[in-house]
């Protein structure tokens, strides 16, 4: 038989109010983490590194991935620094692997990480989701934000979608939308002011999607061959939502960018996180097909799901509903398995986490970052677990 797959929890560090002993009872035994209380482009210490790994072995689990060593924006601009904050990259990934600590997921998104305009969508049953409404994202930026280029962007009935979602809205809601848009990365509480984003976005003024792929090159062929040496396996995380926002480029979203990626510089350390949740976003993405072609490459699993609708909006749905078919998803990631333990390969036992889950029952008691309570993603946890031990047992019994 197949082994499990690695069942991993995601875990803000000591000030995240999902404790590690609650992880524990998720039935989660390795721990997706990051030290975010450290700059992107600053070097994560020996100490710091061992101090959050002796916490996480204390609670009886494993630090089996970290994420996010995050990319400093002078990689993505191709700007001063650039080749000093390699350097520090770099060094962060000595001192990780050092500890033992070898699956290292990254994204390249300029500026802001993933993006969402609504944390509290209320399901029929009450449920809380995050939502993408691509009517309120259009409004943010043409009528508050005001880049002037958005008006070529949008259709005629794109923009008449969001003036009418702007002119419903209260003062309150609004001020709720910019900050929603504005956070900034996960495991901050850090919103950018639109003074502060505009003087971002300038320093895209003239990086498109070309020359952001060659950035991505740029850094990928400077650290995968330290990181071949070191036998850490590098993971980037596809785009959230994946296409260009508020004049951004993005430039991991769709399967063809994926296969530039792993191409950029070939080496088993050259990797991907195979998010069914972002890349679900776009109905030109074939899930199990992505995962066919590019499966070799994939080195860490977010399982996720999202309902899409018509006008390219999306809601996070529970883990096995939503547009994605979750179950072709999870036979593909198994029969992925079984050409790794043919091959000889020791990476049976890929990471996988439940992606963000919705708020239910004791959810709304305490605070927690959105789409990282404990009882919707232990939720999650509990139904793809089930869906890989049936899929495994007809497969191969
Ligand atoms: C959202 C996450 C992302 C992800 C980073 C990876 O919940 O999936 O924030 O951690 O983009 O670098």
């Amino acid at each position: 038989m197949i082994s499990n797959l690695e069942q991993t929890f995601r875990w803000f560090g000591p000030s995240d109010a999902v404790t590690l002993s609650a992880i524990r009872q998720t039935g989660a035994t390795g721990v997706v983490n990051a030290l975010h209380h450290i700059p992107s482009g600053v070097v994560w210490s020996t100490e710091e590194i061992k101090k959050r790994k002796d916490i996480i072995e204390a609670a009886g689990l494993t630090w089996s991935v970290v994420e996010s060593v995050n990319i400093h924006e002078s990689i993505k601009t191709a700007g001063e620094g650039r080749d000093e904050a390699i350097a520090n990259y770099i060094q962060t990934l000595k001192n990780l692997a050092a500890q033992g600590i070898k699956t290292v997921c990254y994204n390249f998104m300029p500026v802001l990480d993933w993006t969402r305009t609504t944390l509290d969508y209320r399901l029929p049953n009450n449920a809380s989701a995050l939502r993408y409404h691509a009517p309120a994202l259009h409004a943010f930026d043409l009528y508050i934000l005001e880049r002037p280029e958005a008006f070529n962007e949008f259709t005629t009935e794109q923009q008449k979608a969001a003036k009418a979602y702007l002119d419903s809205i209260s003062n309150e809601e609004k001020e709720l939308l910019i900050n929603t848009i504005m956070a900034g990365l996960p495991g901050t509480d850090e919103v950018y002011t639109i003074a502060e984003f505009k003087e971002h976005l300038k320093k895209y003024e003239n990086i498109d999607a070309k020359a952001l792929k060659a950035n991505l090159a740029y850094f990928l062929q400077a650290i995968i061959p330290d990181a071949e040496k070191l036998g850490v396996k590098m993971c980037i995380h596809p785009d959230d939502p994946p296409f260009a926002i508020l004049g951004l480029p993005r430039v991991v979203s769709t399967e063809e960018d994926l296969k530039f990626i792993v191409d950029a510089a070939p080496s088993p350390s050259n990797g991907l996180t195979y998010c069914t949740g972002s890349l679900g976003a776009r109905a030109d993405n074939d899930l199990p097909g992505i995962m066919n072609r590019l499966g070799q490459h994939v080195h860490f699993l977010h399982l996720r799901n999202v309902r899409r609708e018509a006008d390219g909006s999306f809601y996070e749905d529970n883990h096995l509903e939503g547009t994605t078919d979750m179950y072709a998803v999870m036979k593909a990631v198994i029969l992925e398995q079984k050409k790794r333990l043919e091959a000889g390969r020791d990476d049976i036992a890929i990471p996988m986490r439940p992606d963000h889950g919705h708020k239910l029952l004791d959810d709304y008691n305490y605070n927690t970052y959105p789409g990282y309570s404990a009882v919707g993603r232990m939720k999650g946890l509990a139904e793809l677990r089930g869906l890989e031990m049936g899929v495994k047992r007809t497969l191969f019994q």
